[in-house]
C-alpha cells in the first residue's frame, strides 16, 4: 500500500481540527486552569531538566502529536537508523553516527559487519596522537613542541569541533592555542596565522572527501607557509595530520598514513563531531574529557531509542517544532543559550538542522505541500535581550525558542551567574504571560502609552537546564538536537541526511572562477546581472 502523504493522515487532520479549537487559548489560561501543568509537561531525565510547559499545548495536543509520530512509524525508523540500514537513500548510505559514541560494548553493524572495532581503533589512535601533542613528545620539524593547533575544514568538518572547543574551553589545556580556519577568504588564514611561529604549529586538515575547494586551498597555503617558514619540504609530515576517508588524496598531499585518522561514508559531515573530526577538540580537552562527551552522547542515544515518546525529550522537542512550524506557521526557531561558552551553539545547530531539514521534496520524490525545516537562529543571552528580543516580545511573528541554561557557573564571580539565570527565567515568563492593560493601569502607566507597553504574551518556549556545563552534558545536548532533527525528518517524510542543495552553487563557482581570470577570452554565458558582476570584479582587481 502506498504511503499516505502527511496531510492525508487522519492524525494530521485531527491535529488541524484541534489547532482550530485551541489556537487562541492563552498560556495564562492554561496555567490558571491546571496547577499541575508544570509537572505534567516537564521531563527530568536525571541530567537534563526539560520544561516544555510554556508551550501552547494541552494533554490532547500531546496525545495527537504522539499519535502522529506513531502513524509515521517513528519507532521503526529509529531502529532502522540504529541497525545501520541505508536510510540515506539518495546517497545510498547508512547513517550510523550513533556507533561513534557507542560505549556499551555491544556491536553495531552496517550490512552485517560490526563497525565497532574500527571505531575504537581510530579512537585509540587519536588518543595516542593527542597525548603526544599535549605532553610535548610530538615535535615539529626543528624539534620544538607544538603550541598551536589549526584545524582546517569547513561545514561539518569545522562547525562541530569549533563549537565544542569553544564550549569546553574551561576544560582545555591553556598552553595550547587551538584555532579553526574554514573560509576560503584568505583573511581567515592570514589573520589566524599572523602571530604564530611555524616551528610550533600543527595543521589538522579535516575533510572527509579531501577535495573540498575551500579546505584544500587553505591547506595548500598552510603547506606553503610551513615550507617557507621552515625552509624545507621535509617539514610537512611533522606539521600536518589529516582527518579523512580519502587515503589516496591525503598521501598525495604529503601526509603519511600514520598521521591520517579515518572515518567512513556512514558518518555524515554535520554528524561527524564524534568521529576523527573531533581530533582538534580531543587535543584541546584531552582524551578523558572527550570520552566523557561521548558517554553523554551515548546516554542520549539510549534515551532516544528506548524511552516511550511521552518521556522522550528529542521526540517531544521535535513535536513542539512541528506544532509551531506546521500549524501556527512559525517560520523560524530561536536557540538561546544563557551560557557564554555556548556562543557557537546556535551556528552549529543551524547547519545540523537546516542542512537536514531544508528540503522541499518528500521521500517519494513529490513536492511537499507543507512546510519543512524552519530557519534556526540565535545568540547567547543576555546579549540577545539587548538586540532582537524586542521582536520576540512585541513583533508580529511567532518565534518559538529554546532557552538553555546551567544552575552553576564554571567561573563563579560575584553574582554574575545569578543575574544571568534570573534573566533567562524572566524572559521565558515574560514571553509566556506578557503584561496586559490591567497590570499597566495598576502600575500607573499613562493611558496613551498603554498600547506600546503591552506585552501580548502567549509566546512559547522550552527551558532546558542542567547543573553545569561539562563534556558529558554537552554530548547529551548535541545528541538531543540531532535526534530532534531526525524525528522531524520522519514526520515531514524527507531525507534528512543528504544535502544536494549545496551542489549547484559549487558547480557554478567553478565556471565563474575561470571567467574571473583577467586573461579569460571567452564569452560570458550568463544572465545580464551575473555577467556584469563578473566584469565589475575583473575590472577592479
Ligand atoms: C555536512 C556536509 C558539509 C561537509 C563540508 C565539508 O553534512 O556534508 O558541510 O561537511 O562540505 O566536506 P569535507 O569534509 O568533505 O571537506
Amino acid at each position: 500500500m502506498a504511503k499516505r502523504r502527511l496531510r492525508e493522515l487522519k492524525e494530521w487532520k485531527s491535529l488541524r481540527k484541534h489547532y482550530n479549537k485551541i489556537r487562541d487559548v492563552t498560556l495564562r489560561e492554561l496555567f490558571d486552569n491546571d496547577p499541575q501543568r508544570a509537572d505534567l509537561f516537564t521531563i527530568d531525565e536525571g541530567d537534563i531538566y526539560f520544561d516544555y510547559s510554556k508551550n501552547r499545548i494541552t494533554p490532547t495536543t500531546m496525545r495527537l502529536l504522539i499519535g502522529l509520530a506513531g502513524a509515521r512509524g517513528l519507532k521503526d525508523e529509529i531502529e532502522r537508523m540504529f541497525r545501520g540500514y541505508r536510510i540515506n537513500k539518495t546517497e545510498d548510505r547508512a547513517v550510523l553516527h550513533v556507533a561513534l559514541r557507542n560505549r556499551s560494548g555491544i556491536p553495531m553493524t552496517v550490512e552485517g559487519v560490526d563497525v565497532m572495532p574500527r571505531v575504537l581503533s581510530v579512537l585509540d589512535k587519536m588518543k595516542n596522537f593527542s597525548e603526544s601533542v599535549r605532553d610535548g613528545t610530538w615535535k615539529g620539524h626543528t624539534g620544538r613542541p607544538i603550541r598551536n593547533v589549526i584545524n582546517i575544514g569547513i561545514g561539518g568538518s569545522d562547525l562541530g569541533p569549533c563549537m565544542a572547543t569553544e564550549a569546553l574551553r574551561f576544560y582545555a589545556k591553556r598552553e595550547l592555542n587551538v584555532r579553526f580556519v574554514s573560509n576560503v577568504d584568505d583573511t581567515h588564514l592570514v589573520e589566524t596565522l599572523g602571530d604564530l611561529d611555524p616551528e610550533e604549529t600543527l595543521f589538522i586538515v579535516a575533510s572527509k572527501t579531501f577535495t573540498t575547494q575551500e579546505t584544500m586551498t587553505n591547506a595548500e597555503s598552510a603547506r606553503k607557509w610551513i615550507i617557507r617558514g621552515l625552509s624545507s619540504e621535509k617539514a610537512v609530515p611533522r606539521h600536518f595530520a589529516a582527518l579523512s576517508s580519502n587515503a589516496e588524496a591525503v598521501a598525495r598531499f604529503g601526509i603519511s598514513p600514520e598521521n591520517m585518522f579515518e572515518f567512513w561514508d556512514w558518518v555524515g559531515g554535520r554528524y561527524s563531531l564524534t568521529s576523527a573530526i573531533g581530533l582538534s577538540l580531543m587535543i584541546s580537552i584531552g582524551y578523558n574529557n572527550f570520552i566523557s562527551m561521548l558517554e553523554g552522547f551515548h546516554q542520549m542515544d539510549l534515551h532516544f531509542r528506548n524511552e516511550p515518546f511521552e518521556r522522550n525529550i528529542p521526540v517531544i522537542m521535535a513535536l513542539m517544532g512541528v506544532w509551531y512550524n506546521n500549524f501556527f506557521g512559525a517560520g523560524t526557531y530561536a536557540v538561546l543559550p544563557y551560557e557564554q561558552y555556548l556562543a557557537r551553539f546556535p551556528a552549529y545547530l543551524q547547519q545540523v538542522d537546516m542542512e537536514s531539514s531544508g528540503k522541499c521534496v518528500d521521500r517519494s520524490g513529490l513536492s511537499v505541500n507543507y512546510d519543512t525545516g524552519p530557519v534556526i537562529w540565535g545568540e547567547p543571552g543576555t546579549n540577545g535581550q539587548h538586540a532582537f528580543f524586542q521582536l520576540l516580545h512585541q513583533g508580529t511573528r511567532l518565534v518559538p525558542a529554546d532557552f538553555i541554561g546551567f544552575a552553576r557557573s564554571l567561573n563563579s564571580t560575584g553574582d554574575h551567574h545569578r543575574k544571568l539565570i534570573a534573566n533567562m527565567i524572566a524572559q521565558t515568563e515574560a514571553l509566556a504571560f506578557g503584561k496586559d492593560e490591567k497590570q499597566l493601569k495598576a502600575e500607573g502607566v499613562p493611558v496613551h502609552q498603554i498600547p506600546y507597553r503591552t506585552f501580548p504574551g502567549n509566546r512559547p518556549s522550552n527551558t532546558i537546564l542542567a547543573k553545569e556545563l561539562t563534556p558529558f552534558i554537552l554530548g547529551k545536548l548535541i545528541a538531543m538536537y540531532e535526534h530532534k532533527i531526525f524525528t522531524q525528518g520522519v514526520i515531514w517524510d524527507i531525507f534528512s541526511f543528504d544535502q544536494w542543495g549545496v551542489e549547484l552553487g559549487k558547480v557554478l563557482a567553478q565556471k565563474i572562477l575561470s571567467e574571473l581570470d583577467p586573461d579569460y577570452k571567452g564569452e560570458l554565458m550568463h544572465h545580464g546581472s551575473t555577467a556584469r558582476l563578473i566584469r565589475f570584479c575583473r575590472n577592479n582587481r
